[in-house]
């Protein structure tokens, strides 16, 4: 397993190892996704403890919008933008739906998060992502996937996904939440730590003695009956191959062990981005860039064979034919945004979600440079969502 190689290395190389501030590099984004009630809030809020701790605060971003008190203090928080109780009022929707729907709005205008995150790169490190509890929310929706795939594309970005370890004590618990993470990973293909947390009520020895035998595993299988146990034991060998690549850390956050551990990986986790997903990245950014312009050609050709014997000059012919981009395509387009900040600010005016006048504020706090950004001009295209 990975966790045990990189454990060798020193806390101290990485638990500040992206070097003082932000240095001019991007942040490193952190992506906080697992179960209800699984303590990724609890986790944001010790990972920034620590971090202002060392002097080199994060930049902290809450996509909970049904969360009742954020106990961090957060750069962003997505229930400034958008008020999720009118949401469900507004579009009569049930909490799940009223979630999914405030994030949908909240993703038309994430372009404007990402400039925030992009200024903030000299002076934080990290940026840490809390998200809501009900995980498929933002694992399985058009918004959540635009988030991350916003993200991945800019800054490098890896999946921290916290586990409740004193619920997974079940083998057939255990594969349900590995099965969920395993998902996660085969979606996003991004780099993925498992937080093993609450690790002060029960010891993750035995999850990892699981992953890493699977006679051990089938022996506690053994001593479940149900149907769910036999399927449980077919699974457990296709999930052989995702354990071997696994990071995992056994943490606990109300206590705070594992942060020194939890920063090898995540250091390690930064590498493998760079080395695997970047230029994966690249290459299809490259693969999509050749394929519009051959579509766009395509279109010119149609057009020239449908106008006969008209000729027709190349560069207005294409304009109006470029089909309209889907959500990937808008990010890989994003370079275009400095021209559409104008329009975006004029679109401001038409929000109809419960919001505040546009503010970015930057306030120097005592404990060092702290960014807080209203986000109150995220709303701006509510609107538009009706048709999401
Ligand atoms: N014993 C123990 N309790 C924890 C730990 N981390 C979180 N908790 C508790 O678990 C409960 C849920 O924690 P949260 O941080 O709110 O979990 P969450 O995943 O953000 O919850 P949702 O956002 O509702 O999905 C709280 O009562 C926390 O105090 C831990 O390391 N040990
Ligand atoms: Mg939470």
């Amino acid at each position: 397993m990975a966790a045990a190689e990189a454990t060798e290395a020193t806390a101290e190389a990485t638990a500040g190892g992206r070097g003082g501030g932000g240095g001019g590099r991007p942040p490193l984004c952190l992506l906080v996704l697992g179960m209800a009630g699984s303590g990724k809030t609890t986790f944001v809020q010790r990972v920034t403890g620590h971090l202002h701790g060392r002097g080199s605060p994060p930049y902290v971003i809450n996509l909970d919008p049904a969360v009742h008190d954020v106990p961090f203090p957060a750069n962003i928080d997505i229930r400034d933008t958008v008020k999720y109780k009118e949401v469900m009022k507004q579009y009569g929707l049930g909490p799940n739906g009223g979630i999914v729907t405030s994030l949908n709005l909240f993703a038309t205008r994430f372009d404007q998060v990402m400039k925030f995150i992009e200024k903030c790169q000299n002076t934080n490190q990290y940026v840490l992502i809390d998200t809501p509890g009900q995980i498929e929310v933002f694992t399985w929706s058009a918004s959540g996937t635009i988030i991350t795939e916003a993200l991945a594309s800019s800054f490098p970005t890896i999946v921290v996904y916290v586990m409740d370890t004193s619920r997974s004590t079940n083998p057939v618990t255990f594969m349900s939440n590995m099965l969920y993470a395993c998902s996660i990973l085969y979606k996003t293909k991004l780099p993925f730590i498992v937080v093993m947390n609450k690790t002060d009520i029960i010891d993750h020895s035995f999850a990892v003695e699981w992953m890493q035998d699977f006679e051990t595993f089938q022996d506690a299988l053994n001593q479940e009956t149900t149907y769910a146990s036999n399927l449980t034991r077919s699974m457990s060998l296709v999930l052989d191959e995702f354990y071997s690549s696994l990071r995992v850390v056994g943490f606990s956050a109300v206590q705070g062990t594992g942060l020194d551990e939890l920063f090898v990986q995540v250091s390690s986790a930064a590498e493998e981005y760079e080395r695997e997903y970047r230029p994966e990245y690249e290459r299809l950014k490259k693969s999509l860039a050749s394929a519009q312009s051959e579509r766009r050609r395509e279109q010119l050709e149609r057009l020239r064979t449908d106008v006969g014997s008209v000729a027709l000059d190349p560069g207005t012919a294409t304009e109006g034919f470029v089909s309209a981009p889907g959500p990937s395509d808008l990010i890989l387009t994003r370079g275009a945004l400095a021209e559409e900040e104008d329009d975006e600010e004029a679109d401001s005016d038409t929000d109809d979600i419960d919001h505040q006048a546009t503010e970015e504020s930057q306030e120097i706090g005592s404990e060092g440079t702290r960014c807080f950004h209203s986000t109150d001009a995220l709303g701006a295209g509510c609107r538009l969502t009706r048709s999401l």
